[in-house]
């Protein structure tokens, strides 16, 4: 009995849409669907939990290490958890997998697809010129790597989808996994 919780991962670039789509996505599961939500991402996070951890990649590890275990606390809880970290280290996502998967968590991984020269188009928050005018070093995607998902199981080439598409592709999946 209870709401059945998931957790949705979403890993890209600074830039790709992610907080974007997770609001939303969060607008229509708790409007539409009387769905108890919550997201979690640098906004939220990083000025609490985790506001002693940088850009480092050992810093961005614990980050996604303590966001994995508190999503599966809220996940385990029965919320719809939706992550928007960078999050940019195959391993360190696998981790987080691992440990949902060991307590029997859903846990879905939604790779934002989107090309570095589009996001550097967009540049919604003018890093990427700071980037380029070496103002921030160690950026993802520039001068730090990023690692996208191989087997994500959702990939959303959302810069050449709408919005509402894209939080189509959510609401059938989660319907499919009985969620919705
Ligand atoms: C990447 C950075 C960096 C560096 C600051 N690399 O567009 P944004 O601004 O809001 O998203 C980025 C955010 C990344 O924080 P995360 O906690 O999601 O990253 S990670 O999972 O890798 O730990 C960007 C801003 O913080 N930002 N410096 N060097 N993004």
């Amino acid at each position: 009995v209870g709401q059945k919780g998931i957790t949705l991962w979403m890993t890209g670039l600074s830039g790709s849409g992610k907080s974007t789509i997770a609001k939303a996505l969060e607008e229509e599961l708790v409007l539409k669907h009387g769905k108890h939500v919550y997201r979690l991402d640098g906004d939220n996070i990083r000025t609490g939990l985790n506001r002693d951890l940088g850009f480092s990649a050992s810093d961005r590890a614990e980050s996604v290490r303590r966001v994995g275990e508190l999503a599966c606390l809220m996940n385990d809880a029965g919320t719809i958890t939706i992550v928007s970290l960078v999050s940019p280290y195959r391993e360190d996502r696998d981790i987080a997998r691992r440990r949902h998967e060991e307590q029997g968590l859903k846990f879905m991984e939604v790779f934002m697809d989107v090309p570095l020269d589009v996001v550097q188009d967009r540049d919604p928050k003018g890093l990427y010129k700071k980037v380029a005018a070496g103002e921030i070093k160690g950026f993802t995607g520039v001068d730090a790597p990023y690692e996208p998902p191989l087997e994500p199981e959702i990939l959303l080439p959302n810069y050449k989808m709408t919005i509402d598409e894209c939080v189509a592709v959510f609401l059938q999946r989660l319907r499919a996994e009985g969620v919705l």
